[in-house]
């Protein structure tokens, strides 16, 4: 027993030993393949990489090649649920630029875009000018939440006429359809009186297959449309309808003749006018007096017999101007264009 226990004594300490060795081999292994070798672990690892995209997501999904798909913007609804219907208008004398500025935050440079959905038409306003500040802030002020409600993407360009010779409205909006052109290749064109407010937003501001005629009937005139071939007030041309017709006539200074020139355009195309049911192609004019340098154009009897003459020669093909200012203040592009003079 005496010798047994001594032999077993040195087994036990040499396993003990051994263990001991063991250990410290592992040890010494982890000790030299740490550090370096867990860096080069290959860095095509898609752990790796995901890590890497967490913490600089911001960056990533703005890069070109982002692994990160974006989920796609659905296309905005046919009816946008914003829509409201007929609405209470108000024409507070007290209101300022700032405050309709204020109400309208995510407006920029006249420009505003829904950010939850792709719209369905890019539209571009166009509102010929001169003299009537309060009109076009009561404007504004109704315009902007109206056109977001529709899930437009739209501009807004207010054409300024410079000077104090005879009014040339019809000049004025084509002047605009070309230059806002040179911003964006919008699809719509509405070309908009600075006083007609819409009454009810479910008159969509989009472009039809046909030219369409947005003012059926307003306040002043008991809302009934004045005569059949109307076209006055407010209208949407698409880009390619307004290019065929060669867009309104240049010569008509002065009030009157011009809608109906662009309507007899139209006809000649064998397009034809289409309109929102009465109930909702409806206007409130803000009053106002014939304006000085705006007076009855007695020459549009005769301008409207040459039309079918004309029109090719006498339109977006030969307007000349010359732009004086483009500003871009928050709720709309200002333009300021020098159209010339009536040719005696
Ligand atoms: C009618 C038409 C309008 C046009 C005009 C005859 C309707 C609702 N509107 O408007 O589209 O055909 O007859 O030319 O039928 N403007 C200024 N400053 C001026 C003069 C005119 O900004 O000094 C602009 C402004 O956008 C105005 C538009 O031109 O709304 C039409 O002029 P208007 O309002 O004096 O003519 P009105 O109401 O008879
Ligand atoms: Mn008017």
């Amino acid at each position: 027993m005496g010798v047994c226990s001594s032999a077993c004594k040195m087994l036990r300490r040499g396993k003990y030993f051994f263990l001991l060795l063991l250990c410290l081999s592992v040890l010494a292994w982890i000790a030299m393949f740490s550090g370096d070798f867990v860096k080069s672990l290959p860095v095509s690892s898609v752990t790796t990489q995901a890590l890497a995209m967490r913490d600089t997501a911001h960056s990533w999904t703005s890069a070109k090649d982002n692994m990160i798909t974006p989920t796609p913007i659905q296309a905005c609804p046919q009816k946008s649920p914003l829509l409201q219907g007929a609405l209470k208008l108000n024409f507070e004398p007290t209101l300022t630029l700032k405050d309709v500025e204020g109400e309208n935050k995510r407006v920029a440079e006249g420009q505003f875009e829904p950010s939850y959905c792709t719209a369905r038409q890019s539209v571009a306003i166009l509102i010929p000018h001169r003299s009537r500040e309060r009109h076009l802030l009561y404007l504004l002020h109704h315009l902007h939440p109206f056109l977001q409600r529709q899930q437009l993407h739209y501009a807004v360009y207010v054409i300024q006429q410079a000077g104090d010779v005879t009014f040339n409205r019809a000049k004025l909006l084509n002047v605009g359809y070309l230059e806002a052109l040179k911003d964006y290749n919008w699809d719509c064109f509405i070309f908009h009186d600075v006083d007609l407010v819409p009454e009810n937003d479910h008159n969509l501001y989009i472009c039809d297959t046909q030219p369409k005629h947005l003012v059926v009937g307003r306040n002043s005139t008991g809302y009934k449309l004045r005569y059949k071939g109307y076209f006055g007030g407010v209208t949407a041309m698409s880009r390619e309808q307004f290019h065929q017709v060669n867009g309104f006539s240049n010569a008509y200074w002065g009030w009157g003749g011009e809608d109906d020139d662009l309507c007899k355009r139209v006809e000649l195309q064998k397009m034809k006018i289409v309109r929102p049911p009465a109930g909702i192609a409806r206007y409130t004019m803000v009053f106002h007096k014939r304006d000085s340098g705006n007076e009855i154009n007695k020459d549009s009897m005769k301008l409207l017999g040459r039309t079918p003459v004309v029109w090719k020669k006498d339109g977006l093909n030969s307007c000349s101007y010359k732009t004086l200012s483009v500003e871009r203040p928050p709720l709309y592009v200002n333009l300021t264009v020098d159209i010339g003079k009536p040719q005696s």
